[in-house]
C-alpha cells in the first residue's frame, strides 16, 4: 500500500492519540512501552484521546498515568497520519515539552528512559520515528503520512510544516524510503 493509493482528502482517523517528549539538558525522556499499540517498543509517553479531550490534555494525562510526571512548556510540533493495511487509521499529535514536574517512575504501562539525544535507539522504535525525530528535537513543525503493514513501514510523505487544508499531496515532501 503506497501513499498514493489512499484518497487523503476523504481520509478520516478512526482513532486519535498523542505522544509527548520531554527534552532537557541534551536528553529526551523515552519509555519502554509495556502494553497497548507498540508494546515492547521504545516510544514517548502518550495514548489514545478520550471523548472530548484535547490533545494537550491527553498528552499530560498519559504522561501522568504512565510516568507520574507533568510535562510543562509543551509545544504541539507535529501531526502523523497512519494507515495500516488491516484498516486501522490513526492520527497522532506530537508534543515537545521543555520541562516537567515530578520524577519519572515506572508503572505497569511504561519504564522511563532518559536518553542522550545523539543516542536515540531508533532500531527499537516504530520505523517512522527516525524520519521526524530530528525535527521534533529541534522544535520544528512537521506533518507526515505513513502506510504500515503491521510493524513494517511501507511508504511515507513528510513535510516540515502542516498539511494543505484540502489534504492534497504536496510537492515538497522530503523523501521516500
Ligand atoms: P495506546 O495503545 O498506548 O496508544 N503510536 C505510534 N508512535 C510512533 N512513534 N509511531 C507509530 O507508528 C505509532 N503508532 C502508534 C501513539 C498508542 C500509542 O502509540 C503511539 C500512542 O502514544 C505507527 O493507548
Amino acid at each position: 500500500m503506497r501513499i498514493n493509493d489512499i484518497d487523503w482528502s476523504n481520509w478520516r482517523a478512526e482513532r486519535r492519540a498523542t505522544l509527548v517528549f520531554v527534552v532537557r539538558d541534551d536528553q529526551v525522556l523515552l519509555i519502554h512501552k509495556k502494553r497497548g499499540l507498540g508494546a515492547g517498543k521504545i516510544n514517548g509517553p502518550g495514548g489514545h484521546l478520550k471523548d472530548d479531550e484535547s490533545p494537550a490534555t491527553c498528552a499530560q494525562r498519559e504522561a501522568k498515568e504512565e510516568l507520574g510526571i507533568m510535562p510543562l512548556d509543551m509545544k504541539h510540533c507535529g501531526d502523523l497520519r497512519f494507515q495500516f493495511t488491516d484498516g486501522l487509521s490513526l492520527l497522532v499529535h506530537v508534543f515537545r515539552a521543555g520541562d516537567m514536574q515530578g520524577v519519572p517512575r515506572a508503572s505497569d504501562e511504561a519504564i522511563p528512559l532518559w536518553t542522550p539525544i545523539d543516542q536515540i535507539p531508533f532500531d527499537c522504535m516504530w520505523q517512522d520515528d527516525r524520519l521526524w525525530f530530528p525535527m521534533m528535537l529541534r522544535g520544528e513543525p512537521f506533518s507526515g503520512r505513513f502506510t504500515f503493514d503491521g510493524d513494517t513501514l511501507l511508504d511515507f510523505e513528510l513535510w516540515p510544516y502542516p498539511p494543505a487544508p484540502d489534504g492534497s499531496a504536496n510537492p515538497r515532501s522530503l523523501a521516500r524510503p
